[in-house]
């Protein structure tokens, strides 16, 4: 049973009433560990607030209490930011049943909707308005906007629309106080002092607990073309890109590298897949573009564009999909990475980036010094070329054993992230920092942008209760 005060519990209880307290250690399960099982706590209570309102009164009650709170959404983050540490103190707090879509103003291009709406619905709800929700990532099923929202993420279409942070007008956020800031604009201009909702998009849970936004909706697309084409490196694939950007401009919408050991996982864990060639290749890329015009002449960009790689040596073979199966059937080899990698023991993941133009070298170069470091260990480099947002992950060698393979993580880490940084780049691109790389933040970060991350956090939260030990 849960070590907080009974009057605190039932203070609590008065608040989310029975559905959204849960005190029985049994239920909490799945709130308490990470999908991967990488990350497991314990906790207090959960609570499951149904408003704003609620999560104001709970935010306010913990804090007089000087009780810990971890925001979590779809538990799908990757750097163990949802998960609580394991004194069994802290309180859980479940954004999911703030799920409604509060406003689709169409001629505005905006939509209003709660931190707990499933990235799916609103894609869905963006469509049914006729319009456009770009963000689109692979836990899209599950994972929530309050958790996009708090980790910036980003995903397959960030060349094309940003990240979510490019996405976002207005924020409704319950600081650490109990206050509610409504935040809800839906300008695209208002250059009114600080832009206070950058503050909270990042922030990973920190600063505050995001309860609703304003996000932008795009025209929808009317036509769309997919390619799977193979490569024979790296710098091949970023001489590519350049000339589809050249080529297609904008309507350049997805491109997405993945090596011959990351299709092979794909290959061999994800049912329903099949290679596209009868040979293998070393590299591959998704292309996709898409257009507002229903019948723009983007076949015919893709077989120009294709046609000057295959002069130039740059492409080895390509396939265009022919119909809706086929443009899902490549996007599953893409999107079946992440699943399949769990199936070869621990993956570490190391979620980087740097300018595109180092991609090639900082691939040569990390994959050596891995090699040489740790002979055998599977590098499964894939991810959004167009953001220069490598996931440049590790699996075990064949044959070694799980725990002798995780007792080198931190040296493995060290190897990737010293090149990341030797390169100019982030040891975290998109998915943030979390409890994974707090420390590692610590070691690369400059001091001052630390010390001045340290100053907002202490102006937000000086009691420290929100997510405690995440991101600083
Ligand atoms: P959670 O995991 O519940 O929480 C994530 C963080 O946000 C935690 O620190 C939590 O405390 C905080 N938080 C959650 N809700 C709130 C709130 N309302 N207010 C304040 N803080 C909050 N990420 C990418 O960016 N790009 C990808 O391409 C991508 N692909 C993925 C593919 C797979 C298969 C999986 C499993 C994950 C992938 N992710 C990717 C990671 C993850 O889906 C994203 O980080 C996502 O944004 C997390 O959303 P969530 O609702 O699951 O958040
Ligand atoms: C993606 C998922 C994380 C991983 O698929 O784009 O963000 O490395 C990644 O499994
Ligand atoms: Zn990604």
């Amino acid at each position: 049973m849960s070590g907080l005060p009974v009057s605190l519990i039932q203070a609590l209880r008065e608040v989310v009433g029975e559905a959204g307290l849960i005190a029985d250690v049994e239920r909490m399960h799945s709130y308490l560990a990470d999908w991967r099982n990488a990350y497991r706590g314990q906790a207090a209570l959960v609570l499951r607030p149904a408003s704003t309102e609620q999560v104001a009164a709970v935010v306010r009650l913990c804090a007089e209490a000087g009780v810990a709170l971890v925001p979590q959404g779809g538990n799908t983050g990757l750097c163990g930011g949802s998960i609580p540490d394991d004194l069994g103190a802290q309180v859980v707090l479940s954004l999911t049943r703030l799920n409604r879509i509060r406003e689709v103003d169409a001629a505005n291009e905006t939509i209003t909707v709660e931190a707990g709406v499933i990235l799916q619905r609103l894609q869905e709800a963006a469509a049914e308005a006729g319009r456009l929700f770009p963000l689109s990532l692979g836990a899209e099923g599950s994972c929530t906007v309050g958790g996009n929202l708090a980790t910036n993420a980003g995903g397959t279409a960030v060349l094309r629309y940003g990240n979510m942070r490019e996405l976002t007008l207005g924020l409704e956020v319950v600081l650490p106080d109990g206050r509610i800031w409504d935040g809800l604009r839906a300008l695209r201009k208002d250059n009114t002092g600080y832009d206070l909702k950058q503050l909270f998009i990042g922030s990973e849970g920190t600063l505050g607990i995001i309860t609703a936004a304003v996000l932008k909706l795009f025209p929808a697309v009317r036509s769309l073309t997919t390619a799977w084409v193979a490569l024979p490196s790296p710098r091949a694939a970023v001489e590519l890109i350049g000339q589809m950007r050249g080529l297609c401009g904008d309507r350049l919408t997805g491109f997405e590298l993945m090596s011959r050991q990351s299709l092979e996982f794909v290959l061999h864990h994800v049912s329903g897949v099949s290679d596209p060639f009868a040979d293998a290749h070393p590299w591959y890329v998704l292309i996709e573009l898409s257009d507002t015009q229903p019948d723009a002449p983007l076949n015919d960009m893709l077989e120009q564009g294709l046609g000057e790689a295959f002069e130039r040596g740059v492409a080895l073979d390509a396939v265009v999909a022919a119909s809706e199966v086929q443009v899902r059937a490549l996007w599953a080899l893409r999107e079946g990475i992440s699943e399949a990698q769990n199936h070869e023991g621990p993956s570490l993941k190391h979620d980087i980036s740097v300018p595109i133009s180092r991609i090639p070298d900082f691939i040569a170069r990390t994959d050596q010094a891995l090699q040489q470091a740790f002979p055998g260990v599977r590098i499964v480099a894939y991810g959004h070329v167009g953001d220069g947002n490598l996931h440049y992950n590790v699996s075990k060698p064949l044959g070694a054993e799980d725990a002798a393979f995780k007792a080198q993580s931190e040296a493995i880490m060290q190897v990737i992230f010293d090149v990341t940084v030797n390169f100019a780049g982030s040891i975290s691109a998109e998915h943030g920092l979390g409890q994974a790389k707090r420390d590692a933040a610590r070691h690369y970060k400059d001091p001052l942008e630390l010390e001045l991350m340290r100053s907002i956090k202490r102006a937000f939260d000086p009691a420290g209760l929100m997510n405690p030990g995440k991101l600083l």
